[in-house]
């Protein structure tokens, strides 16, 4: 079978912030279709496109109550289908996002087992009696608040490690596990290439659910270390595999949560394979401190060592996948760059890593034109189930203002403000009022104006998914860090049968020199994001201008 999904480049759409068809201030599939010759264009090989099933939309479709039906906001079954076949028409995959961890608390499964516990259903989902009225454990969810929630009708617990209209789904029961695959097989049967498994690591709940620790100051425990690569995971991704992924030719990219590259070997290199890549966090958490609301300083050399690690330990039987955004997480632009000062350049020089390292790129929705963070200036503002709980636990400490400015940096609403696709009205996003605020920049930052600006940042990304393309030592050629000490350049060379490639990266708002010694008078410039550096002679290393981004190829 092909490496399409080793050689393409994945898009993210979040479906709600994309476009808007008809007035209602929500994006939706019909807009997705309006937009796919930009997609084409813009020269992408995959769509994965975040949960567009029925959902109550607690977590923005992250909870869903009817896995085979499309949510009504969205369109219409045969909307989906046009999609499908609009997409293939232009030789685009179509990723569809798996949410088997967890229900909505209004899926019918879940209906039927809080009514009905020795009925069919009644063993789908975590139940706890507590004792004498004490949580079944002391786990804390991820979005605040305890992971067990009292049940008023069944008289029981429930476990949702996410939000209490998620309840996780009981992976030890076999029936469970085959509702999934037929799931899965309904959608992989109606054409879709692959899926994006949410949350996969966490489906195995140690027997007991053993009280995690419990840090300063907190007042749930961690169960992480109980939830999260258990022991029968491997069983039941080696029988999802055998019972659906091995059937069919498609990717399957596993999101997973607290896994180090060494613990994701066994998912990648196991012989029963189960899935080609992971979106992991290692590299997502260095300016995190203790967790992501506690800020820590970025650090280069730590992040660059993330990445040649998982180089390293994966790629020799597995693939990678490499992002900067997604739903979930702030704008790198603002977030790893300069969106102020050098807005231009440092978004570029992001897109020629994210576009030269040895792994699948992920381009989430707007990233193309250097969307930025918002600046929340308001409670009222917020959106995200996460950054509302959290400002509402700061506010207990009368630490608004505080929160406020967080959740400015690192909180997920950042990436759910819409595409700004013009200077009109909304950004071009929806004539109705949308969903969530629009940031006021899309008059400066918008696609419209980019398109027809061949110096944008949109054109570079054009221009170095082109390059990307047609060099496949970009793609599978070998990677060899320099400098890996240096704080504030990534430097690397990628080989392939001969062809060698170095990519500079300066990370910082200053000029840097790099000692490129011996080798200088071999490399010719080949591509970058200032102009001006275009012409320079070939036998020296001029400075790295701030955010500079280069690459050479070697030419002996
Ligand atoms: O963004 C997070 C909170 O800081 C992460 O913990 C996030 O919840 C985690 O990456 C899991 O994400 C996925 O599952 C969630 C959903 O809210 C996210 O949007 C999704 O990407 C629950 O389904
Ligand atoms: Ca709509």
């Amino acid at each position: 079978m092909s490496n399409w999904w080793k050689d393409g480049i994945i898009y993210q759409i979040y479906p709600k912030s994309f476009q808007d068809s008809n007035g209602d201030g929500i994006g939706d599939i019909p807009g997705i279709i309006s937009r796919l010759d930009y997609l084409d264009y813009l020269g992408i090989d995959m769509l994965w496109i975040s949960p567009i099933y029925e959902s109550p939309d607690a977590d923005n479709g992250y909870d869903i109550s009817d896995y085979y039906k499309i949510r009504p906001e969205f369109g219409s079954d045969q909307d989906f289908e046009e999609l499908l076949i609009e997409l293939h028409r232009r030789d685009i995959r179509l990723i569809l996002d798996m949410v088997v961890n967890h229900t909505s608390d209004e899926h019918e499964w879940f209906q039927k087992s809080r009514k009905d516990p020795a009925g069919p259903y009644g063993d789908f989902y975590h139940w706890q009696p507590g004792n004498n009225g004490e949580l079944p454990s002391n786990w804390g969810s991820f979005f605040g608040g305890p992971a067990w929630t009292w049940d008023e009708i069944r008289q029981e617990y429930y476990l949702h490690l996410f939000h209490k209209k998620q309840p996780d789904l009981n992976w030890e029961n076999p029936e469970v596990r085959q509702e999934i695959y037929k799931m899965m097989r309904h959608w992989l049967d109606r054409g879709v290439d692959g899926f994006r498994l949410d949350v996969i690591n966490l489906l195995d709940k140690a027997d007991g659910y053993p009280d995690g620790q419990i840090k300063d100051g907190q007042k749930y425990g961690n169960g992480v270390p109980y939830f999260s690569n258990g022991d029968r995971l491997d069983d039941y991704l080696a029988e999802m595999n055998n019972e659906v992924f091995r059937h069919y030719d498609m990717v399957t990219i596993g999101e997973t949560i607290a896994t180090d590259a060494s613990q994701a070997k066994t998912f990648i290199s196991s012989e029963n394979h189960p899935l080609d890549m992971l979106i992991h966090f290692e590299h997502m958490s260095v300016d995190h401190g203790d967790g992501k609301w506690d800020k820590a300083e970025f650090d280069l050399v730590e992040f660059k060592n993330i990445i040649g690690n998982w180089d390293k330990e994966i790629r020799p039987e597995g693939w990678n996948a490499f992002y900067l955004n997604n739903h979930d997480q702030p704008r790198a632009v603002s977030r790893f760059g300069d969106d102020e000062n050098y807005h231009y350049q440092s978004a570029t020089m992001l897109a020629t890593m994210l576009l030269t390292l040895p792994a699948t790129p992920f381009v989430y929705q707007g990233e193309e034109i250097g969307m930025t963070n918002y600046n929340f200036q308001d409670f009222n503002e917020l959106r995200d189930i996460e950054s509302i709980n959290y400002y509402k636990s700061k506010a207990k400490e009368n630490k608004e203002k505080a929160a406020l400015k967080r959740i400015s940096e690192i909180g997920r609403d950042n990436a759910r403000t819409p595409v700004q696709w013009s200077k009109e009205l909304n950004a071009g996003f929806s004539e109705g009022k949308p969903w969530i605020k629009v940031n006021p920049n899309y008059q400066a930052i918008n696609l419209s104006q980019q398109r027809n600006d061949e110096d944008s940042i949109l054109n570079y990304y054009r221009a170095l998914i082109e390059f990307r393309r047609n060099n496949q030592a970009l793609i599978s050629g070998s990677f060899e860090q320099i400098a890996a000490d240096d704080e504030e350049i990534f430097a690397y060379w990628r080989r392939l049968d001969g062809v060698s490639y170095l990519v500079l990266l300066n990370f910082s708002n200053k000029e840097q020199s790099f000692l490129a010694d011996s080798f200088c008078s071999i490399l010719s410039y080949v591509n970058g994001n200032y102009f001006e550096e275009k012409e320079h002679p070939d036998n020296s290393l001029p400075d790295l201008k701030p955010y500079e981004a280069r690459i050479y190829r070697q030419s002996n």
